[in-house]
């Protein structure tokens, strides 16, 4: 089974996305790796992403990238096509192939040169594992809320403080953690730091359990010192800096979404054309029929929206244009993650029993697709960044 079809002849890409997505296609499947133990399995999917150069599409030119030239530092098609062909095949490739960018997404916006040359090759090649802090146990949606916060010392800063739901903990080498250099200034008083895991003061032990088993935990931060060199970014611009990189990943979110919706079609058009009933195939009925229509419609939908958002940050970049593609990819992300939960759904009902059976595709497409539509940006969210966006306007 595979994804390729017609969609990356669309004009939105680039003929070098298109034999992206094949070599991708090809490398995946070949590739066997045992998931029973999570962590174990993504640390093994970020060595294999990364001997094989698919995360150096997760970093710019200069510190270990794949794409230069004409191309973008970030290249946002790149991100999609190669999140949703790891999605098709494996949402846990995929999760170890996102977190590596997430997760070093404000070093490529934000970091020092110095900064650059020691965190991204390491993360282009597998060497460092990436994990991007922002939530807190009372700040989510409002990631402004966050208590977490960072002192300052004659030599640096003090972190104290927890964050929680965050991805790679307890496997990452190093946490882009936002937290409050200034208590009172709200949205305006937030700055990262480039936390290290062997960082005295930090915790990274408390796992968290998630019904699609992935590396997550809480962080505890306990008089955490660190230098000056570990500040990313202005003073203060931490809350923007961390919304630019919401706005490149959310995209790729709705790409992996989209791989897995591709998936759970191709598992529902494969099995309705082998189950016999009732004296037919269950793809000669007329009610199978019209659902796999309305799959396919969900499909390319959400395809269209989010190649959408990933041409327009790329044309803003090649062209200069800074103009923020926030709602373009919010309303990528709430469709594909929306769309993908309604076909997966379909699928696993077309497959009666067989569907909910642990260890059928579909049934494990089920739990994989439901935390898509709340990470970076609950749907509510992205629909309110929409809907504010079009009142404005
Ligand atoms: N790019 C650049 N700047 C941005 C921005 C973006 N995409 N989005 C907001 N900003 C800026 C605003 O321009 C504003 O700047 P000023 O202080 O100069 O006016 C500032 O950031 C605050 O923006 P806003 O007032 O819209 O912030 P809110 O606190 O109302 O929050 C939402 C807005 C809800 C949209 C934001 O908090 C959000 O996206 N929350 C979800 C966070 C999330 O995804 N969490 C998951 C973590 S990763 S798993």
């Amino acid at each position: 089974m595979n994804p390729t079809g017609t969609h990356l002849g669309l004009p939105f890409f680039d003929d070098v996305h298109r034999d992206l997505g094949q070599q991708l296609v090809e490398w995946m499947a070949r590739q066997q790796v045992d998931e029973s133990d999570d962590r174990q399995a993504c640390r093994q999917w970020v060595q294999l992403l990364g001997e094989r150069g698919w995360l150096r599409y997760c970093v710019p030119e200069g510190v270990g990238g794949a794409l230069g030239g004409a191309l973008p530092r970030l290249d946002s098609r790149a991100l999609v096509v190669l999140r949703e062909t790891l999605a098709f095949y494996s949402p846990l490739a995929d999760f170890a192939f996102a977190m590596q960018g997430l997760g070093s997404g404000a070093i490529t916006l934000a970091g020092t040169p110095a900064q650059q040359a020691a965190y991204l090759p390491q993360v282009a090649s597998g060497k460092k594992i990436a994990a991007f802090a922002l939530s807190e146990a009372d700040a989510g949606s409002d990631a402004g809320a966050m208590q977490t916060s960072a002192t300052r010392t004659a030599t640096g800063w003090l972190v104290n403080g927890s964050k929680t739901w965050i991805s790679n903990g307890g496997i990452a080498d190093f946490y882009v953690t936002f937290v409050k250099t200034d208590p009172d200034a709200g949205t305006r008083g937030i700055t990262p730091f480039i936390v290290d895991a062997t960082n005295p003061g930090v915790d990274s032990s408390e796992h968290i359990a998630v019904m699609a088993p992935h590396p997550l935990a809480t962080l505890h931060f306990t008089n955490c010192a660190l230098p000056e060199s570990a500040q990313l970014g202005p003073l203060h611009g931490g809350f923007k800096l961390a919304m630019q990189t919401l706005d490149i990943f959310r995209a790729s979110v709705a790409g992996a979404a989209l791989g897995m919706a591709r998936r759970a079609l191709a598992e529902a058009v494969h099995y309705s054309k082998q189950r016999q009933m009732f004296g037919q195939k269950l793809a000669d009925f007329q009610l199978t029929q019209a659902k796999i229509g309305e799959m396919a419609t969900l499909v390319d939908a959400a395809a269209l929206l989010t190649y959408r958002a990933a041409w327009l940050r790329d044309e803003g970049e090649r062209t200069g244009n800074t103009a923020r593609v926030t709602v373009e990819a919010a309303m990528a992300k709430m469709t594909a993650t929306e769309n993908a939960q309604r076909v997966i759904d379909m699928a696993l009902q077309m497959h009666g029993g067989l569907g909910v059976k642990v260890g059928t595709k579909v049934e494990s497409l089920y739990r994989d697709i439901r935390s898509l539509r709340i990470y970076e940006g609950a749907t509510e969210v992205q629909q309110l960044i929409i809907g504010k966006a079009v009142l404005k306007s």
